[in-house]
Parts: structure tokens; sequence; C-alpha cells
């Protein structure tokens, strides 16, 4: 038997010790890791399970449904709604809230969670993944609303994403570090196989779409012309780039290696503040950076001490190892 710990024992000592975790929320991210070994079972299946291609459908951003992204959502709420730890979701695919209907006990917690993130790359067999962010129902007052949602990212109880590449890996903080836990699928469990994981504060690595260089603002195209300059530029330094259009990827790699993950505003759309989601992607990556010693920011400020104003609020996202995002914070300013 293996010694590592499976992730519900992780929980159970998270609840143990100094109660870390309250056991509502425990019982809530062993759902998830369940929901989460569902969706992968899913996604390994590929073509053997009718799971590939488009639904027909677009959600509410406009965007085409994947089979996927459905099924995924889908797997997410029935995991989740009859459990007692949860009041409601929200999604990527859902246009409105999803409250726990009263034929269950209701909970606490708010999930919210992006189900198959990086869906362009779901038909080419590249890594993609599930975000997820909990939140405390605000007390006062019956029922849920999409204001109870509209919380500072700093107010997260837990966040994580499963990654569904050559390894099914899911990382989780609840506040107190990030764990990773790989999924053993002989044992038919998420074990664990990292603790405090810590991001390098420099890097000579990048990741941004470079096809939207035309459109960027002027200080992200001077950081990326500063990398791109190399040792004879002014970072006196060679740098490389990776884009693996799913940010649960990117994000991935930065963990276990350092790096700068950046999708800013642009002028393509100029009255968005960028493409990725604030409640369900950004704030939980935000989060998780954080806990291992980066930074992320929109350029101006801190991503988790953004107000939310709309279930989902789109962000401008500069995320990674520390010392590379305060420096593209700082061009922002003008330094
Ligand atoms: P999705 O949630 O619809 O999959 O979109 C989000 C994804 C991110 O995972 C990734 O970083 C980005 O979109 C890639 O965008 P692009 O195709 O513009 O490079
Ligand atoms: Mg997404």
């Amino acid at each position: 038997m293996s010694k590592r710990p499976s992730f519900t024992r992780y929980l159970v000592e998270q609840q143990r010790v100094d109660g870390r975790i309250p056991p509502q929320l425990r019982l809530l991210l062993e759902v998830v890791g369940r929901a989460c070994k569902r969706i992968s079972f899913a996604v390994n299946k590929g073509e053997l399970g009718d799971v590939m291609g488009s639904a027909g459908s677009e959600n509410v951003q406009g965007e085409v449904q994947k089979k996927l992204d459905i099924i995924a959502n889908e797997v997410l709420i029935e995991a989740n709604e009859w459990g007692g730890h949860l009041a409601a979701m929200a999604s990527e695919e859902m246009e409105g809230i999803y409250v726990v209907p009263n034929r269950y006990p209701q909970g606490e917690y708010l999930l919210m969670f992006d189900p198959l993130d990086g869906s362009s790359n779901i038909d080419v067999n590249v890594s993609i993944g599930t975000i997820f962010s909990v939140l405390k129902k605000p007390e006062g007052h019956p029922g849920v609303h999409d204001e109870d949602f509209f919380q500072r990212g700093a107010e997260q109880v837990a966040a994580g994403y499963c990654i569904y590449g050559p390894q099914t890996t899911l990382v989780l903080t609840v506040g107190d570090g990030v764990a990773m836990f790989t999924l053993d699928r002989e044992q038919g469990s998420f074990v664990l196989v990292r603790e405090n994981i810590r991001i390098p504060e420099d890097t000579k690595e990048f990741a941004i779409n470079m096809s939207n260089m035309r459109h960027w603002d002027a200080p992200i195209k001077r950081y990326v012309d500063e990398c791109l300059a190399g040792e004879d530029g002014p970072r006196g330094k060679n740098f490389n780039m990776r884009w693996i259009a799913s940010m649960v990827a990117d994000v991935h790699r930065i963990l276990m290696r350092g790096g700068i993950f950046m999708y800013p505003w642009d002028q393509r759309e100029p009255n968005k503040p960028g493409k990725l989601r604030l409640l369900y992607e950004a704030n939980p990556m935000s989060w998780l950076i954080e806990q291992a010693g980066g930074a992320a920011t929109n350029g101006k400020q801190r991503i988790l001490d953004i107000k939310p104003t709309q279930l989902h609020e789109r962000v401008s996202v500069i995320l990674g190892s520390k010392n590379e995002v305060d420096r593209v914070t700082s061009y922002h300013s003008g330094i």
C-alpha cells in the first residue's frame, strides 16, 4: 500500500489539525474531487465515449459549447447538489446561478467553476482542466442571490483545479499553501504527491498568445519586446515562450517551474477588460499562485482585491513568478 495519503485522508487531516477546514467544506471538496475523477474518465474515453466535438450550442459568453463542456458541467452539478454543503453554484457554462433545489438540504457554501477550461484543446488531445473556487454564503438574508457571489477573491475559502493531462492531477489550496494530488487509476483515488509548492521569484519563461501582439497595450508590448531582445536587450538574458491555450496547463507549468502568464486587455474587444473570467478562472488561479509565493494582478491592482459586480465578469490577468509580475505591473504605472 502507498505511504502517501489519499486526498480524502489529507482533507480529514486538514479538518483535524487546528480545524483548518470545517467538516462541511471537507465534504464539499471530496465531492468536487469525485466529480473531477468522473470528468477525467470521460475525457480519457475520447472518441470511444462519444464525448468529442461540438454540442451545437453556445454558452452565455457566445462561445460554442463542446460536448465535454456540457458533460463536465452536469457532472459537477449532479455530484454537488444533494450533498447538503452547498447553497448555490455558478459556472462558465450557465447564464445564471444554480440554487440547490429545496428538496435537498441547504449548505453554507457557494461553488464556482469552469467545468472544462481550455475547450479548444479537447479535440486535439491536449491538456484541459476543471477550475473551482469556494466562497462562504454571506449571512443575514434568506435565499441566494447573484450578489452573494460578488465577493473579493481574497474571501475564497478553497480554490483549485484538476488538470487532465498525461496525468490527472488535482491542485488545491485552503489558504495554507498549495498541495497536489495525482489520480492513481489502479487505486481509484487521488494521492498526495507534493505539498507546499513554491514558485521561483524569477523566471526566463513567459506565456502569452503572441498572435494578439498588434492589439496589445504599450506596457505588455514593452515587456514582451524586452523578453524577445534576449541577452543583448535590457533584461540581459534569453527568454523562452510557451502557450498551451489551456490556462490550467499554463498555470500548472508555472507552479511546477515558474514563469509568467498573461492574458491582458487588448484592442480586439476594447470594452471588455480581457478574455478570462474573474470568479471561476482568475480568482482561484490567483489565490493558488499567491499561496505558492507568486503574484497576480490585472496590471493595476491585485486580482484578489477586485470587487466583482457581475457573475461572468472578465479581467485582465498577469500572474506567476513574483518579480516578473511586479515588473509588468510597474510598467502599467509608467515606471
Ligand atoms: P475557455 O474557458 O472557453 O476554454 O477559454 C479560456 C481559455 C484559457 O484556458 C486559455 O488561457 C485561453 O482561453 C486561450 O485563449 P486563446 O485561444 O485566445 O489563446
Ligand atoms: Mg475557461
